[in-house]
């Protein structure tokens, strides 16, 4: 029985970085104290990226303005933002609220 679980866990770690290296998982992209971490991400065509807000009560937003995007909601701590990139290209984008008195932008490239 005992073996039997160890194996389990072999083949799910196994299965675990697998999925990882495929690239399918969303890249993350923290937020705290005002900044986007890392605030230059370079990522492959089809990735999906998720901020997600580590503040303690602070609320943030991701606007690609220059993309054309609608404006975007607000997001609380513990709750996240996600954009697919299916075009390559330079996406600059601000934290709507932030942008000026914080310097709170980003930019994400996109290569093939
Ligand atoms: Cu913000």
């Amino acid at each position: 029985m005992r073996r039997k679980n160890i194996f389990l866990l072999f083949a799910l770690s196994l299965f675990t970085a697998g999925a990882f290296a495929g690239g399918d998982d969303p890249v993350i992209i923290e937020i705290k104290k005002y900044k986007f971490i890392p605030d230059d991400i370079t990522v492959k065509v089809g990735t999906t990226i998720r901020w997600v807000n580590l503040e303690k009560r602070q609320y943030h937003s991701v606007w690609f303005r220059e993309a054309g995007d609608p404006v975007s909601d607000y997001f609380f701590p513990d709750e996240s933002y996600e954009r697919t990139f299916n075009e390559p290209g330079v996406f600059p984008y601000v934290c709507e609220p932030h942008e000026k008195d914080s310097n709170m932008i980003g930019v994400v490239r996109v290569v093939e």
